[in-house]
């Protein structure tokens, strides 16, 4: 799909994806579509944006999808809401897939998901029958020992309906950031080269080792990043075993889970390389820090989720000792021995689409004639303007060109509540601040929107209980360890439940997070660990503590200017709060 075929959907069955806090431009087309007439599902287990505007939010407990998607098949199947042509043309594996959703009735997935067994109902009628259904799912889905699953029992809601090989249907991944998916594209994934080319094709390494004139290539998958901590801290293998690290546009000391043994494993690695255009927490542990440009000081190109190319263009020069990343990785790469003369990006780019057949047409020419290029683009005739959607005519890529039914079982998420740690830790993202924060916390109009230590949105009964209030700090716990943020009550979330966003320094929710990982995307369960929550008695004390840590982040971070002898503009507020620091100083 593409993104602008959003608008044109009649039905949107938005999983586990805030695009209203997330990706704003995405979210004015789910608006769009909405006023367009489509009916909108929502599945979140808070009341984000989206179930404002939509017809039916199941607000499901934390970690029970596919409990939910599974009962919306076994309803599709037994109401006979079938597509039965599409699936018996163009798919494999229902007859297998059946008798494993049959369980799954809508009372039975009510137990699990705390959603209505009518609500159940009436979402799998509405997504089988509007005749264009379209599937938007995010990290709801993706951050759990339990995604690709899901992933796999959306897709088998998308053929079963024949919501596939058409404008405006399947199963979109609106994937995180700018770059994500360009990342993937370029094969910064441990197996496969450029344009998703097995490292472990003989054909395809022999391929790449002429055309890179070396004798041989390794054959062996690389290792995941969530998995590094681990090879670097209990390896045995020696072969295993990582003793360097060349960390690169990438903040594992603020974004990877458990961060207690990620900086563990930072400091027993031999040797950290940092490449980053801002400071940010792992250069604490970095060896060599190497300075890069921004996203304005250099030409490139991104892929955007819908598989679009787009070219960015320098727009300022960049100051001081610093270079692009691609000069960085040349220079370093002829050090070593291998030689990389590139004269500009243009030169890398066609190098890449004569190695990669499914981008072979996307030349700069075209993309810049067309703004974006949609891969696969084979052809350099312009008259090949790319593949706005996949599965065209119903054709999948398995190599009889049938979709695949695969049936499992849901799984509970790996760390539940227990007596010591009585509410589930969730973690999203708020509109105002990026990922680990370098970018907007560098930016003082974003820091004045939201600052330090960040807040924890929990039910107002929860709070009640609790006896805290908005703005108070409170300490808040998981097995692994501890940060300190702000209390926020709230009706938009169920009780039991408490939500952080990861981009704060102090607020660090990483702290607590449980770095289990599904098994075939190793994405760690960022949605869901075990916490508590205590009150802080001595607020003074807390706020001067969180103000002497910020003051020493922002010393480490090398954002200037100090603020001279006080808080910084964020944590002026409330003003309440500010008052009472007012007295501690
Ligand atoms: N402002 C801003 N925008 C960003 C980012 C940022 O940091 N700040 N980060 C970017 C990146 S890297 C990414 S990957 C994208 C991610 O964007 P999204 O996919 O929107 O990610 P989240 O907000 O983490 O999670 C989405 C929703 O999942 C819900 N959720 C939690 N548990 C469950 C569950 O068990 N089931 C279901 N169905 N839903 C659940 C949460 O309540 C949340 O509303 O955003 C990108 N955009
Ligand atoms: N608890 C929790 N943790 C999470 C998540 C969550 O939902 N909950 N989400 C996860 C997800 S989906 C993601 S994608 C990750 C994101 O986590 P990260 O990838 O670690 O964070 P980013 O802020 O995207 O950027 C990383 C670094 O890239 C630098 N950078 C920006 N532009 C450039 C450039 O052009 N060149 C170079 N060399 N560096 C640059 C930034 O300054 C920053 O230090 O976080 C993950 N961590
Ligand atoms: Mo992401």
């Amino acid at each position: 799909m593409g993104v602008p075929e959003i608008e044109d959907a009649k039905l949107l069955f938005v999983f586990g994806y805030n695009g209203a806090a997330s990706h704003p431009i995405v979210a004015r087309r789910i608006v769009r579509a909405k006023e367009k007439g489509a009916k909108i599902i929502c599945v979140d287990p808070r009341k984000i944006e989206t179930a404002r505007i939509a017809d039916l939010h199941l607000q499901l407990k934390n970690g029970s999808n596919l409990a939910l998607v599974n009962a919306m098949a076994n309803v599709i199947i037994n109401e006979n809401l079938l597509d039965r042509d599409f699936i018996e043309q163009h798919s494999n594996g229902f007859a297998e897939f059946e008798p494993i959703v049959q369980k799954y009735t809508p009372e039975y997935a009510s137990k699990i998901t705390q959603v209505d067994a009518e609500d159940i109902r009436t979402a799998a009628r509405m997504y089988a029958t509007s005749g264009t259904s379209m599937i938007l799912y995010g990290m709801g889905v993706c951050q759990f020992g339990q995604a690709v699953d899901v992933v796999k029992g959306l897709a088998n809601l998308a053929i079963m309906t024949g919501n596939f090989g058409r404008p405006s249907t399947g199963i979109g991944p609106v994937r995180g950031q700018n770059n994500v998916q360009g990342a993937c594209d370029m094969g910064a994934l441990p197996n496969c080269f450029p344009g998703y080319q097995a490292v472990t094709d003989p054909a395809i390494r022999e391929k790449f080792e002429k055309a890179w004139g070396v004798a041989k290539l390794p054959d062996q998958i690389g290792c995941p990043i969530t998995h590094v901590p681990h090879r670097v801290l209990h390896e045995k293998d020696p072969k295993k075993q990582i003793h360097a690290y060349y960390i690169f546009g990438e903040d594992p000391a603020q974004s990877d889970p458990d961060l207690a043994e990620v900086r563990e494993a930072l400091d027993k690695c031999d040797f950290v390389i940092m490449q980053d255009i801002f400071m940010n927490k792992t250069g604490k542990h970095a060896d060599v820090i190497l300075p890069s440009t921004g996203w304005c000081e250099h030409d490139g190109v991104y892929s955007s989720c819908d598989r679009g190319f787009a070219r960015i263009r320098k727009l300022i020069e960049p100051q001081g000792d610093v270079k692009t990343d691609w000069e960085i990785i040349s220079l370093i790469s002829t050090a070593m021995g291998y030689p990389m003369h590139y004269k500009n990006t243009e030169e890398i780019w066609n190098e890449l689409i004569a190695l990669c057949p499914g981008f072979a047409g996307a030349t700069y020419e075209k993309i810049e004639k067309l703004g974006s290029v949609q891969w696969p683009c084979r052809d350099k005739a312009m008259t090949d303007t790319g593949t706005p959607y996949l599965h065209k005519g119903a054709k999948f890529a398995h190599p009889d060109g049938k979709a695949k039914f695969y049936g499992t079982e849901w799984r509970p998420p790996s760390e539940l509540e227990n007596d010591e740690f009585p509410m589930v830790f969730s973690t999203v993202r708020e509109v105002g601040h990026y990922s680990v924060r370098t970018m907007t916390g560098n930016c003082r109009l974003l820091r004045n929107l939201e600052d330090e230590p960040g807040w924890a949105e929990m039910n107002t009964a929860d709070c009640e209980a609790l006896n805290v209030k908005k703005g108070e700090l409170v300490k808040i716990l998981s097995k692994r360890g501890y940060c300190i943020t702000r209390c926020l009550p709230t009706e938009r979330v169920k009780k039991g439940a408490v939500y952080m966003t990861y981009q704060w320094w102090i607020g660090a929710c990483n702290e607590l997070t449980n770095a289990v990982l599904d098994p075939v995307s190793n994405t760690p369960e960022y949605k869901y660990a075990a916490c508590r929550i205590e009150k802080i008695a001595d607020q003074a004390w807390a706020e001067k503590h969180i103000l002497d840590e910020y003051e020493g982040i922002r010393d480490q971070m090398g954002i200037k200017p100090k603020t001279p002898g006080g808080a910084p503009e964020g944590l002026k507020k409330p003003a309440a709060v500010a008052a009472a620091v007012a007295v501690v100083l």
